[in-house]
């Protein structure tokens, strides 16, 4: 495995803004505690549904976004609501957390609600997919969440044509790809980023690299140490972020996002994390082979939770009895319990797998639709 802390190998890796300037600083305190509750929230809903699987409740495989946090809400923290995001299939919490700050229960947000994506999981007629499918392959035009689709990095090039869409059509919309490191090796990647730098699209490559791609490990899938070194071959600015560490996540995102706000052009970002447990939970066994003890356990030695409570009382956000109310970081979802997260993260995520539950499947009938099109039918 690859150093996970290495931020300076790239000359654009260190920060870009200078001494004390760095985006994080203009954040209220509010701000700071909305960070934390939103870990807590992606945490929880992972935790929750591995839960639930174990109870038999729940079919189909999970990707689990447990130790890879800090990635997802540092990344969206930093966007405006008319801004697109391209999730992918580790990331099922960036679909309720867009646009989240401006309140999780908020109808106005341009984001999926929490009843949804668990419709979505549960396979339920009132999901986004209509029970086609049971995880990430969703998407919506006026959520600004493009399609996931199962064909890896094929979801680039059409980023990089929502955002050319939005220049034309006068905005100053940007648009964020979530990718594994393992995609980037693909050749929609190359394509949809080389198009995105030759016309100077307002695109954000957000790149997870958690160390493993399903089992191939980092070094068999890139030539370089640093996935963000891709972005030389484009002329265009590769970061390096700690991916355990939300505000440097935050920080280095936003610094792209202003930047593609500004009209210069797309930037790659990699945020540097380790993937929790196996590549599905299909995998958790089989994992263990390909990976030993000693490197789990240094892959997620650096809880983003944690790391993220002890810059808030550096900051002196929160005190550190606050700190300590709960802890659900360095516990495994066996071990954590619904005590160890703020009622209110608990509540949330429960009205949408209560609404899951209570919900209807379709009628089998309607597994015919979409496919031909027949006078008549229902149009999606
Ligand atoms: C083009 C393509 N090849 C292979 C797969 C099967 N597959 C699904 S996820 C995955 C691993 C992806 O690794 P990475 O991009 O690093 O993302 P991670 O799962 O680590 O978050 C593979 C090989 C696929 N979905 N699409
Ligand atoms: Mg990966």
């Amino acid at each position: 495995m690859s150093s996970l802390s290495a931020t300076s190998a790239t000359p654009e890796s260190a920060e870009p803004w200078g001494a004390d300037q760095s985006p994080s600083r203009l954040l209220a305190p509010d701000d700071y505690r909305e960070i934390l509750n939103q870990l807590f929230l992606a945490r929880y809903f992972d935790v929750r549904l591995i839960k639930e699987k174990k109870r038999g409740h729940l079919r189909g495989t999970l990707y689990s976004s447990h130790n890879q946090e800090a990635v997802l809400v540092g990344a969206l923290f930093g966007l405006e609501p008319k801004d697109w995001i391209s999730p992918i299939h580790r990331d099922m919490p960036a679909f309720f957390l867009k646009d989240a700050k401006r309140g999780w229960r908020n109808p106005e947000r341009i984001g999926m609600s929490i009843q949804e994506v668990c419709a979505q999981i549960w396979g339920k007629a009132a999901s986004p997919g209509r029970a086609r499918d049971n995880w990430s392959h969703i998407g919506s035009r006026k959520k600004r969440i493009v399609h996931s689709t199962s064909m890896l990095a094929s979801t680039v090039p059409v980023a990089a044509g929502i955002a050319y869409s939005e220049r034309l059509r006068g905005s100053n919309a940007i648009v964020l790809t979530f990718n594994g490191e393992g995609s980037t090796a693909r050749g929609d990647f190359h394509e949809g980023l080389n198009f995105a730098a030759v016309h100077k699209l307002p695109m954000v490559s957000v790149i997870e690299n958690n160390m493993w791609a399903y089992g191939t490990p980092l070094e068999l899938g890139c030539p370089t140490p640093f996935v963000a070194e891709r972005a030389k071959g484009y002329g265009i600015p590769g970061l390096v972020a700690d991916g355990q560490d939300v505000f440097d996540v935050y920080d280095k995102v936003k610094w792209c996002i202003d930047y593609a706000r500004a009209g210069n052009g797309p930037t790659v970002v990699e945020c540097r994390t380790y993937r929790a447990y196996g590549h599905g939970d299909h995998d958790d066994d089989r994992a263990s082979k390909y990976r030993s003890p000693e490197e789990v356990a240094e892959g997620r030695r650096r809880d983003p939770i944690a790391i993220c409570k002890e810059r808030l009382v550096e900051l002196g956000v929160l005190t550190r009895d606050e700190a300590d109310q709960f802890q659900p970081e360095g516990k495994s979802a066996s071990e954590v319990r619904d005590e160890d997260f703020p009622p209110d993260v608990v509540a949330y995520v429960r009205e949408g797998v209560q609404f899951a539950i209570r919900s209807p499947y379709p009628d089998a009938e309607e597994a015919a639709w979409w496919v031909f099109h027949e006078e008549g039918e229902p149009q999606p």
